[in-house]
C-alpha cells in the first residue's frame, strides 16, 4: 500500500483519530442469520450479508486500510461484528466483555488476534462493556451506558484508558437504543452526526453536531475511515446534508445487516499500525 506522502515513511504517524491503516474484519458465519436482533420483521439471507459485508471489505481497502479477513466462527451468531469485544488504538488493544451472554466469549476468541499485531493487550476485569458504545473523539473517549455496558464496566474502562493516556467520560446512550454507536459517528474532528435524542441530551458538549433527520435514525451509525465517510445508503437527506458539510461521502449497502440491529463500525476494528508503514516502505 502506497501511503503517498513526501514524509519519509518510517516516520509516519496517525495525525487524525480517524486516520487508519489497518483492520480486522470476520466473515459471517451461516449462523449470523441467528444473530440478536430486536426487531421483529423477516430473519436475514446469509447470501445477501455475505455481499454486504464483501462490498464493506472493498470499501476499506479502497480507503487505503490493510484488512486482516478473520475466518468465520459459526459458535457466535454475532462475531462478525468485531467492534463489541475489544478496543483498539495505535499500540494498544483492549479486549471487552460483551454484555450479552451469547456474546461474552467473543473477545477470548479475538485474544490471539490482537496480541499477534498490538503490543500491548489490556483486559477488562469487571463488569461489561461492547465497543458499540465507544465513541473515540480527539477530546475524550465517550462510553455509554447501555443494556450492554454497565457502571462497573464502564469504571473499569476508564482506569484502563487512563493508563494508555486517554481520558474518558461516561455518558447515558438514548433509551431503546441498543449501543451510543447505533445513534452517533464522527464526522470529522470537530463534528458528530447524531439522533435528535442524543444530540439534544448534552453528551456530545464541546462537539458540533449534524442531526440526521427523524426518519432516518440508522444513518446515524456512520464510519469516518481516512479521507471518506462510510454512510449506509438511502438515507438521501443525510447525504446530501454531509455532502454540503463537505466530506466526501461513501454509500454502503447495509440493509441486511441492519436486520440485525447492526450498521457500519461494527464490522471492523480498525487502527494505525506505523510498523506497518515502515515494513512497506522498506520494499
Ligand atoms: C448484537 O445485538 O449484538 C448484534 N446483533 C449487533 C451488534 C451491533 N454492534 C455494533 O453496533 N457495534
Amino acid at each position: 500500500m502506497c501511503m503517498g506522502s513526501e514524509t519519509p515513511a518510517k516516520d509516519m504517524k496517525q495525525t487524525r483519530i480517524f486516520d487508519f491503516n489497518s483492520a480486522l474484519v470476520r466473515l459471517p458465519g451461516r449462523s449470523v442469520v441467528d444473530g440478536l436482533r430486536a426487531n421483529t420483521g423477516p430473519p436475514p439471507v446469509f447470501e445477501t450479508i455475505l455481499a454486504e459485508h464483501a462490498s464493506y471489505v472493498a470499501a476499506l481497502q479502497a480507503a487505503g486500510v490493510q484488512v486482516t479477513i478473520l475466518e468465520p466462527q459459526d459458535s457466535f451468531p454475532d462475531s462478525i461484528f468485531v467492534e463489541d469485544p475489544a478496543l483498539v488504538f495505535s499500540g494498544a488493544a483492549i479486549l471487552l466483555r460483551p454484555g450479552a451472554p451469547s456474546r461474552f466469549a467473543e473477545a477470548q476468541a479475538l485474544s490471539a488476534t490482537l496480541a499477534a499485531r498490538f503490543s500491548q493487550v489490556l483486559q477488562l476485569e469487571q463488569g461489561y462493556a461492547d465497543g458499540g458504545d465507544i465513541l473515540v473523539t480527539p477530546g475524550r473517549v465517550l462510553i455509554g451506558l447501555s443494556a450492554r455496558t454497565n457502571q462497573a464496566g464502564a469504571a473499569t474502562l476508564q482506569i484502563l484508558l487512563a493508563s494508555i493516556g486517554r481520558s474518558s467520560e461516561v455518558v447515558e446512550t438514548p433509551h431503546n437504543t441498543l449501543h451510543l454507536k447505533s445513534d452517533c459517528s464522527l464526522v470529522d474532528e470537530e463534528t458528530v452526526l447524531a439522533t435528535r435524542e442524543l444530540a439534544s441530551s448534552g453528551t456530545l458538549q464541546g462537539l458540533r453536531t449534524l442531526v440526521v433527520p427523524e426518519e432516518e435514525r440508522s444513518a446515524a451509525n456512520a464510519l469516518r475511515v481516512n479521507d471518506v465517510l462510510f454512510v449506509a445508503a438511502g438515507y438521501p437527506r443525510t447525504l446530501d446534508m454531509l455532502a454540503k458539510h463537505g466530506v466526501a461521502v461513501v454509500p454502503i449497502r447495509v440493509s441486511e445487516i441492519a436486520r440485525l440491529d447492526a450498521g457500519l463500525s461494527c464490522m471492523s476494528l480498525r487502527w494505525f499500525d506505523p510498523k506497518l508503514v515502515y515494513e512497506n516502505s522498506s520494499h
